[in-house]
């Protein structure tokens, strides 16, 4: 045999955010020699960011786990699969057989969303465990989002999506995709876009308590007060109904309450909007204007208008916003997508979102979608009685720095009877764990995007193949679940479905259940049923990806609800307006106070918490920096690069301060992800760059009351120039 290893060139996407990148890889054997962006990926056309390029750092991580491992006090020792598997399937069930179903509880965090193998796995294990205590990033991210369009939609991923490449006016509140690269909204080389927008005489409005690298492409950037975006998105609906501007065309024929959203936006006219926003009334009206006039218009939040205590009012207003100027499911406006797996087609009727949700045992927290706010878990680990979590899965996610009041969970990760680990990583969370199963990294595994396909301004489909065989024993994510929900169902008779079921489940593999998925998609040529839809080979057979074309309308048929008929107004979304009113005072904070508002960002080079051990990733200056503007540094007596004291109900940090009038007065910024400087990780690079966790500051008790969503955003905090690090702060 040949004993020089080839060279070869793989073609795939990078996994690591939703804008699916098309990448190339060279190797040689199993090394890699580059990773450039793959031209002939027709949808990212070449772009990549230099995450992609970090995804060698990660392959090649000594860090990274590539067996089980099993904690005995402070130190890990190698275990077998069988062993380890077998240890965790019994743990858990024996708990269960203690203290109830309900006393499992499981987490999963982002990138299982990136993993189509490990969401369909990861959800047939949930059902097998038959735990109500499911929770997810989702509750620290696009919960609104969900409720919002189930309530106008009839199902959770009929999300609008804008028309980035044909809309003639882009209004941004609370997002920042040319750092993001897009979220809700998959469009590689976004900020390449936003120029094109721009270029064709369009429009780029941005709202933002940060003069952001996305507002420094637009037209036209305001600051706002952070948490007020409600009052704005009401004050534009004013205007525009008070100006009889509102022309919802088309959609007027299947759209019910078009005139209740008139009577209860009326009280919010430009003046109060602008006492609590703090941009000018003449600003709201000349939007609300603009928006109305503009050929096509594609209103757009996330982060900033999602982590905040009125999430889910102002996706919804979001949506009324898009239907009464017309622009929901038109081109140029936001529009639904028709992905080659169309599970929303699947789905038939989608959620009841009028029906009581179920609630959280402690606080009251409303569920949606099979899972609870993750704002409750800690509480739900502490607090002694029947339903007491006990024991807990974490898989793919980093709670203790990514969610709400970290110093918190962390105690109670400590107290948990038995807790386990899908991930690679020994890192903030999973050093809590007992056994920790870690599954092959991104690119041992094929890859299709299930979701993002579905999000994206364009339909496309596209599947990789692995770049890499497994190394000989390693276990995908999937793998990992499927021996866990095989060992439940041996271990306990109830839990086990009827043989036939059985068989079919074992099967039907992701890869299978994916084939499927394609078949009875929109897309193929095929007269008969078993030619239906696309194949995966046809998907393998192009390697960049296909092209399925523009976003096209497909309304009243894509809606899911009964009637096919969008109530504009539901009551279970409308009541929050006097939440609203009563929890919002209008003026500004008082100039006496002294206390600011935090709010996060995030940066080219990190992705959530866990890129930090990629060298590339993590040189050059600190970045965990609070930004501060220099009237409210000079008030406390702060310097460029000094050391200041962030203090919050949750906790305190200390970290050099950035002083610029980027951000808002009254406004500081920190980015999430950091924080590693806790004991016992294995994650040498990130613990000599450890910055400090924002999620130390923010506060499990500060969640949108509608939805359970964490308030991530807007947190009070007392800065204060700091002394040195306190050593408590590192125990
Ligand atoms: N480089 C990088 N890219 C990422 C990630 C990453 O960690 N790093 N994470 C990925 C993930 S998981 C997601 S969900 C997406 C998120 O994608 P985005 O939502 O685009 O990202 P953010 O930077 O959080 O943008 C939120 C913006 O809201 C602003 N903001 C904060 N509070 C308020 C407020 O009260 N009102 C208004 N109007 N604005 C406010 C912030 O200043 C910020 O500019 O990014 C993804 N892409
Ligand atoms: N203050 C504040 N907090 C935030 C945000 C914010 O803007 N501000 N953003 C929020 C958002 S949008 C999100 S999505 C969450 C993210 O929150 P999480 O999902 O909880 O955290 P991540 O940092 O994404 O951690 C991912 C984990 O998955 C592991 N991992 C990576 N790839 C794989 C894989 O293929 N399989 C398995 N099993 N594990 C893998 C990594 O080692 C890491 O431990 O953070 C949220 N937290
Ligand atoms: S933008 Fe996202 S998908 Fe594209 S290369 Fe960067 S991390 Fe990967
Ligand atoms: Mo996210």
């Amino acid at each position: 045999m040949n004993q020089r290893a080839q060279e070869r060139t793989h073609f795939g996407t990078c996994p690591l955010c939703e804008a699916m990148c098309g990448i190339e890889i060279r190797t040689e054997g199993s090394r890699i020699l580059s990773i450039r962006g793959d031209g002939a990926d027709p949808f990212s056309r070449g772009h990549i960011c230099p995450k992609a390029v970090a995804l060698k750092d990660v392959h090649e991580d000594p860090d990274r786990l590539r067996a089980p491992v099993r904690r005995v006090g402070d130190r890990w020792i190698p275990v077998s699969w069988e062993e380890a598997l077998a240890e965790v399937a019994s743990r858990l069930a024996e708990i269960q057989s203690r203290h109830g179903r309900d006393a499992v509880a499981t987490y999963f965090g982002n990138p299982t969303v990136h993993s189509y193998s490990a969401l369909l796995a990861g959800a047939r294990f949930g059902r097998t465990l038959g735990s109500r205590n499911r929770f997810s990033a989702t509750s620290v991210d696009q919960l609104p989002h969900h409720v919002a369009v189930t309530h106008l939609y009839g199902h959770p991923l009929l999300l609008p999506i804008p028309d980035l490449d044909r809309t003639r006016l882009l209004l941004v509140i609370g997002a920042n995709p040319v750092v993001s690269n897009g979220s809700l909204m998959t469009a590689p080389d976004v900020a390449r876009r936003l120029k094109d927008l721009r270029a064709r005489g369009g429009t780029l409005i941005v709202v933002d308590p940060r003069r952001t690298e996305t507002a420094q492409l637009a037209d036209t950037h305001h600051f706002i007060r952070p948490g007020r975006d409600a009052w704005l998105l009401l004050g534009l609906l004013q205007v525009i109904f008070e100006e009889e501007l509102a022309r919802p065309g088309r959609l007027a024929a299947f759209t019910e309450g078009i005139d209740t959203v008139r009577r209860l936006v009326r009280p919010f006219e430009p003046g109060r909007v602008a006492r609590a926003t703090g941009i000018a009334a003449e600003d709201v009206v000349a939007l609300a204007r603009r928006l109305a006039a503009a050929e096509s218009a594609a209103v757009y939040g996330r982060m900033g208008v999602s982590v905040q205590p009125f999430g889910a009012l102002c996706q919804w207003l979001i949506q009324v916003l898009n239907v009464v100027t017309g622009n929901l499911d038109r081109p140029g406006g936001v529009m639904f997508t028709r992905p080659a797996v169309d599970f929303v087609a699947y789905a038939g009727r989608g959620i009841d979102a009028s029906r009581e949700p179920r609630r959280t045992r402690v606080r009251g927290l409303p569920g949606f979608g099979g899972e609870f706010p993750v704002a409750a878990l800690a509480e739900e680990i502490e607090t002694p009685g029947p339903g007491q979590i006990r024991a807990l899965l974490t898989s793919a996610g980093n709670p203790v720095l990514s969610t709400p009041n970290g110093r918190r969970l962390e105690r109670a990760l400590a107290s948990l009877e038995f807790m386990a680990a899908v991930d690679f990583y020994i890192n903030e969370t999973t050093r809590h764990a007992q056994i920790i199963l870690p599954p092959t990294f991104a690119l041992e595994r094929d890859h299709y995007d299930l979701v993002f396909h579905a999000l994206a301004i364009r339909n496309t489909a596209k599947y990789a193949r692995p770049l890499f065989e497994p190394s000989p024993g390693a276990l995908h994510d999937w793998q990992i679940f499927a021996g866990l929900t095989r060992r439940l169902e041996a271990l306990d008779r109830a839990r086990r479905p009827p043989l036939r079921q059985r068989l079919a489940d074992r099967w039907l593999t992701p890869r299978r259940t994916l084939a499927l998925g394609l078949r009875f998609g929109p897309y193929g040529s095929g007269m008969r049923p078993w030619r239906r839809g696309l194949s995966l080979r046809q998907l393998e057979e192009q390697p960049h990806g296909l092209d399925l074309g523009p976003l096209e309308p497909c309304l009243p048929s894509r809606l899911r609800i009964r009637g096919k008929r969008i109530q504009l107004a539901p009551p279970a979304i409308t009541v929050d307006l006097e939440r609203l009113v009563r929890e919002q005072p209008e003026g500004a904070p008082s100039a006496e106070g002294q206390e600011l508002l935090l709010i996060g960002r995030r940066d080219p080079r990190t992705n959530n918490s866990w890129m930090h051990n990629s060298r590339r990733l993590v040189k050059g200056p600190a970045r965990c920096t609070l930004l501060i503007h220099p009237d409210d540094a000079r008030r406390r007596g702060i310097t460029q690069g000094a050391l200041v004291r962030v203090a919050a109900r949750s906790g305190t940090v200390t970290l050099p301060a950035e002083v610029t009038d980027e951000v808002m007065p009254g406004v500081v910024s920190l980015p999430h992800g950091w924080g590693h400087h806790r004991p016992g990780l294995q994650l040498s690079v990130a613990s000599a760059h450890p910055g400090v966790s924002v999620n130390d500051l923010t506060d499990e008790q500060r969640v949108d009351a509608l939805c359970g969503n964490a308030a991530l955003n807007g947190v009070p905090v007392i800065v204060r120039p700091g002394a040195p690090p306190d050593p408590s702060q590192f125990a």
